[in-house]
């Protein structure tokens, strides 16, 4: 029997619930202390998930703890300093997204990861839901030939308002909070991106940022992807948390329908499936394909770090998600496609 990775998690928060259960699924891993800076926040969570320790102070808990990894699901503007203190503590680490407020920012954390030789990955959970690997595995089979076009589209009107509330004075709004997992998929299943143009809208009053960007990206390979994300459309039944689409390629294509179900017309004839949740018990309607995908992110990190390989989301592979979410705000801005050079990246 391999040994347990034994986890501290930082930020008690909305979303570190699907952590927390997540971590219970996770074999070979437990979480043995929560830090969150309201302390009954943190003995909340203790008394649920039967942690033994509780901390308000982040350091505190580096320095008392003997950690495997820490799992940090908190807002992006404190992320470079909680890596910080993980760096210092030489504590592999896994970090929710959106990484960092920009691409400086995101840089400056993976070198200083990176030059401690110190294992960060990136929480980015939508390549992990269970139909994008489907999806993944059936254009790596040669089903659809070589892709050409993808559209990525995710638009719903959930009240992300009052999940996150913070959203609400976030002047990097959306692309931020859904770009990223779209620009990553882009990316996952079209390869790399060499250029871009977007625009952004902001739909509803009374917020700081843009509510629905819509981007069009060009890939190394020649293909070209359009990703649309909003979340001020009001449709029924809305489709949220789906990210809905198409992928084309030479010789066929891949329909993502409503209802998590894949059409897809290839090599081997035209077939419909429907892509099955993993049927946790902790799970819920809409939310089961994230909350599952939570599971299969943690897994692949402690997966990596048991094996010694960069995971598939590290730091520093994630510069290049948050290089395109960069020259999306600065497309915007200034009305101009922007080249993405490799160089950006390191
Ligand atoms: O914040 C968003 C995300 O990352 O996925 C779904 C979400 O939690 C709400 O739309």
């Amino acid at each position: 029997m391999s040994r347990v990775y034994r986890g501290g998690l930082i930020g008690a928060g909305f979303f570190a619930q699907n952590h927390l259960h997540g971590w219970g699924d996770v074999e070979g891993a437990e979480i043995v202390a929560v830090c969150d800076l309201n302390r009954a926040k943190a003995e909340k969570a203790a008394a649920q998930f039967a942690i033994p320790s509780v901390y308000t102070d982040a350091e505190a808990l580096f320095a008392a703890e003997q950690l495997d990894f820490v799992d940090i699901p908190t807002t992006m503007e404190t992320h470079e300093e909680l890596v910080a203190l993980a760096v210092k503590y030489r504590v592999p680490t896994i970090v929710q997204k959106p990484f960092a407020p920009d691409y400086a920012t995101c840089r400056r954390i993976v070198a200083n990861a990176e030059a401690a030789g110190v294992a960060l990955m990136v929480h980015e959970d939508f390549r992990f839901q269970p139909l994008f690997r489907q999806v993944r595995e059936l254009i790596c089979s040669g089903e659809i030939g070589r892709p050409t076009f993808a559209r990525l589209s995710w638009r719903n009107s959930v009240d992300v308002y009052s999940n996150q509330p913070y959203l609400i004075h976030a002047k990097r709004f959306m692309l931020m909070d859904v770009g990223v997992h779209m620009v990553d998929l882009a990316h996952f299943l079209l390869g790399r991106a060499i250029g871009l143009f977007a625009d952004t809208q902001q739909i509803k009053q009374g917020i700081a940022g843009e509510d629905a960007a819509t981007l069009i990206l060009r890939h190394e390979t020649g293909a070209t992807s359009i990703v649309d994300i909003s979340y001020a459309s009001l449709r029924d039944p809305d489709p949220f948390p789906q990210t809905l689409g198409e992928i084309e390629g030479k010789t066929g294509s891949i329909v993502i329908e409503p209802g998590e179900r894949l059409r897809v017309h290839g090599r081997s004839g035209t077939r419909t499936s429907d892509v099955k949740d993993d049927g946790r018990a902790w799970t819920s309607r809409p939310w089961r394909q994230i909350q599952d995908s939570v599971v299969h992110t943690q897994a692949h990190f402690i997966d990596s770090l048991r094996r010694g390989v960069e995971s598939e989301t590290s730091g520093r592979r994630s510069l290049h998600t948050y290089a395109l979410i960069e020259a999306a705000y600065l497309s915007a801005e200034t009305g101009r496609r922007i080249a993405i050079h490799r160089d950006d990246e390191r």
